[in-house]
């Protein structure tokens, strides 16, 4: 899926901004016919978070209306328009002028509907977005599930009541925009790189829609390179190679770019559409149990992160994307996993241009299993071949995760995981694949993924305020665990609650020294086993949960504060990072 974008051939209309808004408590918008507006609404501005917006949406999760009055240029008469949403959690339904365009299901993935004959070309239109946020046992990732289904203690029990750490914004939170491309356009067009010696290869494939196009025309360049090429479709695809003899290769210490121009000629040989994509060039592989980039072998420096700021939620915020890139940068990180949802495409691009390497994770956080399997394993296989669609060509994911700490003790896991693990093979073979374990060794499934990823809280939820007993059971484990496996390990997340501004000599829990000792201590034990490939502290910065007593207004585990101050942990981490 091809990102909106601008030129000769395309333009780009942003809606985002105020729109009026609704809730919908009873859910009768729809029999009421507020597909055509509704009185008394008040305005929200988008992207945002409903739930930070007001005082009495804070908790309010179900059927919500969003309005909002736009035009659709009379140049656009020849061509088709388009209707984007870069992500709305979590269920949409889209009408325009009243008839309906279609529906989403997932909060954290675009999805876009083409609505030429929908619009009125020169005149006012009207847009109205539904989106409900329930939390429901049937929904990804769950909440609200009966105890029957899924048993757990009052205590673990929180408000909203999730089954993920992490607080359930709802809204509108990536842009919204209206597009148009020619009625002959260029529909997508997929990449994957690899490198020869000091060649860069790069395979391409077009794919088209409408029209009659025969033929494309590539140019590729960078400062020092420039390639043309002409390719012709078999039917709706055209696929080819292009080579750089004397490639600059995509890596965190250099990511370079190249810029592909893809052209489609008419069958007069004019060009007709337009569309340009950022390359980078690199490889990423596991080899004898260890993480490969270009060929070298690769350690991951880094976080989980969360999309969470206070007032916006969960809604796009381009300077918070700058910040966290530079703190990440200062602190000697190279990594990030995007727990646990795809990231927008913006923080998507920045990674390309930042380099950073990304493990690009689908929403599938909270699973459990027994009744509902079926839609559950329908709807991540959904989230991967979205995610996929909208990824595929960023030189920052090197691996995809297929779901973060499913509590996989009934036997139909290991299978759920295989049958996700092949699905996302097959729709990318040039990618790795993990899984987030947090049962370790029983994780049946780890037989199947490229890479293990381990979340492990010794010297926090269990052995609270013994450092060396949890070093000591961290290694005994990682151990077994590669004597098990024979793979590459990440500790994908590891950390200690700290409240900012709270300390203690001797360290201990909450403490900024208790946060910082145990990471060191930690990343003491990783960098002693060769097979680990990776360390991510959990967390990059603090975040807002639901309520619930073993939170302290949010989790505190970021080594930056919610509104990205430094605690003495983040000094430390820049230190074994950097220096
Ligand atoms: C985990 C989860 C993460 C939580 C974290 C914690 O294992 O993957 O979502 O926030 O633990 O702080 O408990």
């Amino acid at each position: 899926m091809l990102y909106p974008k601008m030129n000769g051939f395309r333009e780009v209309i942003g809606l985002s901004g105020f729109f009026d808004f609704k809730l919908d408590p009873d859910n009768v918008g729809e029999e009421e016919n507020w597909q055509k507006g509704v009185e008394s609404s008040r305005s929200i501005g988008i992207p945002g978070s409903w739930n930070e917006q007001f005082i009495d949406t804070r908790d309010y999760l179900g059927p919500t209306w969003h309005f909002k009055k736009f035009y659709v240029p009379s140049s656009w008469k020849e061509k088709l328009v388009w209707f984007r949403i870069g992500a709305a959690n979590y269920y949409a339904k889209v009408w325009i002028n009243g008839k309906f365009i279609g529906e989403h299901e997932g909060g954290y993935l675009p999805f876009q509907f083409e609505v030429t004959d929908k619009v009125t070309f020169g005149k006012e239109n009207f847009l109205s977005v539904k989106v409900d946020n329930q939390l429901s046992p049937e929904r990804v990732p769950p909440g609200n599930i009966p105890e029957e289904e899924h048993p757990r203690s009052v205590r673990q029990r929180s408000y909203p009541d999730v089954n993920f750490d992490f607080f359930p914004y709802g809204g509108i939170h990536r842009p919204v925009y209206l597009f148009c491309t020619p009625l002959d356009y260029i529909e997508d067009i997929a990449v994957t790189t690899s490198i020869e010696g000091k060649k860069g290869l790069i395979k391409y494939r077009i794919t088209k829609k409408g029209g009659e196009a025969k033929e494309a025309f590539i140019h590729l360049g960078d400062e020092n390179t420039r390639l043309d090429q002409k390719t012709e479709f078999r039917g709706n695809m055209a696929e080819g190679q292009l080579t750089i003899d004397e490639a600059t290769f995509w890596s965190p210490d250099n990511p370079h770019l190249y810029e592909m121009v893809v052209e489609l000629l008419s069958p007069e040989g004019a060009p007709n559409d337009e569309y340009t994509l950022s390359i980078g060039i690199r490889t990423i592989e596991v080899k004898n149990d260890r993480l490969y980039l270009n060929g070298e072998p690769i350690f991951l420096k880094g976080f989980g992160k969360h999309e969470d700021f206070p007032i916006i939620g969960k809604g796009l915020s381009l300077p918070l994307i700058a910040k966290d890139y530079s703190l990440m940068k200062w602190i000697g990180a190279n990594s990030f996993r995007t727990s646990h949802y795809p990231y927008s495409e913006e923080m998507m691009n920045m990674a390309d241009k930042e380099g950073f390497l990304v493990i690009d994770e689908i929403p599938a956080v909270g699973l459990f299993f027994g009744k509902g399997n079926k839609r559950r394993l329908s709807l991540c296989k959904q989230y991967l071949r979205e995610l996929i669609a909208r990824d595929k060509n960023h030189p920052s994911v090197i691996m995809w995760s297929i779901a973060n700490e499913p509590h996989s003790t009934k036997p139909e896991a290991k299978e759920f995981f295989r049958q996700l693990y092949q699905h996302t093979k097959k729709l990318d073979p040039s990618r790795l694949v993990t899984l987030v374990s947090m049962f370790g060794l029983k994780e049946e499934a780890l037989a199947y993924v490229d890479v293990i990823c381990l979340n492990r809280y010794y010297g926090w939820y269990t052995d609270p305020g013994q450092l060396d007993r949890a070093s000591h059971k961290l290694s005994r484990e990682l151990d077994a665990l590669y004597q098990t496996y024979k793979k590459p390990i990440l500790l994908s997340e590891f950390g200690a609650g700290a409240i900012a501004g709270v300390h203690a000599h001797p360290a201990e829990l909450f403490s900024e020294e208790y946060q910082a000792e145990l990471i060191q201590k930690y990343c003491e034990v990783i960098e002693s086993k060769p097979y680990m490939v990776g360390e991510h502290v959990w967390c990059f910065a603090d975040f807002k949960t639901a309520q619930v007593a073993y939170r302290v207004a949010l989790n505190r585990k970021g080594v930056f504060t919610r509104t990205r101050q430094p605690k003495l942990a983040a000094h430390l981490l820049r230190k074994i990072w950097i220096e």
